[in-house]
């Protein structure tokens, strides 16, 4: 790329990103091995309604094929507890008092706090929380304004769902907040706290997710004090309604007399559908937004892509550039995190940003659930 070009925008700029991870680790190995004696066990306590064609067999899942199909070896879980005891084949929380903190603001505020250290804030100068994420504990009162508290952050704070899309939405809200004068820093969090809603006894999903909480601060260019920063040229978002990914889980159940933990009310998919048609809307996404900028694709140093598959990725780079990419320009953290919903683009940004040099350019963008695709087009300053 020649000189770096010097776009005109607002003046937006992402100061600061931290990640939480869980001490936890669950290995294809570990779970497979629990998820084929849970299988077993099933099959022969039912082998008759099976053999009668009134239940269908549990097939047996395998560690090769999942690191295989998806580039996936392990996960950070944020309890062990119950996900492996194959008589539960969940994790076990126990339920906190109304009066402590919640599991999932507390791995929230973990998050923040090394954002705030990175972007050189303190609370005193964020205004605006958002928590965005696949899922949050509960209704209300929301998860960001109980980590506003806990941070003694003044202004407002407000949760989003948006599935695999959580993160970019969120920066996407943080963008208009600061652009319209609403806010003049945002701190954007996206506490992932999504094993409670795997379903450990499906083998098509069982090995996908793990939990982490990442956050972002996003300010205005002239309060930016991060050595580390990035102009936030633009963003883009696009929602198309697809049942291919889905849970049904919500606060019905109770008035419609069904299993409120039935497997629909869990996490499924069909994953290679997914695969297929998410895909190039993606790559087409990305191509719309940088011809708007005037970038080709070849001039991005970085595309930090959604983590959910690593062919899935090495797809969207094919279909955007017309050829693979060396793996450093597109990092991959899906091999030790997993799924991480709509956090796993955070921790690639996170983990994958300092050696940029000033004028880089880099592409965050998720993709999934909804379906949704979200994206952000960045400079190095
Ligand atoms: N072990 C062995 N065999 C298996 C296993 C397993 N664990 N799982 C499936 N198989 C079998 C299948 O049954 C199938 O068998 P058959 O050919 O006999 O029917 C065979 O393997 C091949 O199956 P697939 O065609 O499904 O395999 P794929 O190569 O497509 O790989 C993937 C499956 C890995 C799921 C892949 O399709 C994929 O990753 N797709 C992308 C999906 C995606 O991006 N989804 C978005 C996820 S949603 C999200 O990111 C956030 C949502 C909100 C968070 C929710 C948190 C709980």
């Amino acid at each position: 790329m020649n000189a770096p070009t010097t776009f005109s925008s607002p003046g937006i700029v992402i100061s600061g990103s931290g990640v939480w991870t869980p001490t936890n680790i669950i290995t294809n190995e570990e779970l497979v091995a629990s998820y084929n004696a849970y299988a077993e066990k099933f099959n022969s306590d039912h082998k008759a309604a099976i053999e009668s064609g009134e239940m269908e067999e549990k097939p047996l899942s395998s560690a090769r094929f999942i690191e295989k199909a998806s580039g996936i070896k392990s996960r950070y879980v944020y309890t062990k507890e119950g996900i492996l005891d194959i008589n539960r084949m969940r994790p076990k929380f126990p339920e906190r008092k109304e009066g402590e903190i919640s599991n999932q603001a507390e791995i929230a505020v973990k998050a923040a706090h090394n954002a705030m250290a990175a972007a050189g804030k303190t609370a005193a100068d964020i205004d605006v929380v958002i928590v965005s994420c696949a899922y949050t504990q509960r209704s209300y009162p929301a998860i960001a304004i109980e980590v506003q508290n806990a941070l003694g952050i003044e202004g407002f704070g407000f949760d989003m769902l948006v599935a695999c899309s959580a993160a970019t939405f969120g920066l996407h809200r943080a963008y208009d907040c600061l652009a319209s004068g609403s806010a003049k820093c945002v701190l954007s969090i996206n506490p992932e706290l999504v094993t409670p809603q795997v379903n450990y006894c499906d083998r098509d999903s069982h090995f996908i997710f793990g939990d982490v909480s990442t956050a972002i601060i996003m300010e205005r260019a002239e309060t930016c004090t991060s050595a580390n920063s990035y102009e936030v040229l633009s963003t883009k978002a696009l929602t198309k309604f697809s049942n291919s990914i889905r849970s049904n889980f919500g606060y019905m159940s109770r008035a419609t007399d069904v299993d409120p933990y039935g497997w629909d009310k869990l996490f499924h998919q069909a994953g290679r559908k997914v695969f297929e048609e998410v895909s190039p809307i993606a790559a087409a996404h990305i191509a719309n937004q940088l011809a708007s900028l005037d970038i080709k694709p070849a001039d991005v140093q970085r595309y930090w892509l959604h983590q959910a598959n690593i062919h899935m990725n090495k797809m969207v780079i094919k279909q955007l550039l017309g050829k693979n990419v060396p793996a450093e320009a597109t990092p991959t953290i899906i091999d030790r995190y997993a799924n991480t919903a709509s956090a796993g683009l955070i921790i690639a940004f996170h983990l994958h940003n300092d050696d940029l040099k000033k004028g880089d350019i880099g592409v965050i963008c998720s993709f999934g659930a909804g379906y949704s695709v979200g994206s952000l087009v960045l400079q190095k300053r």
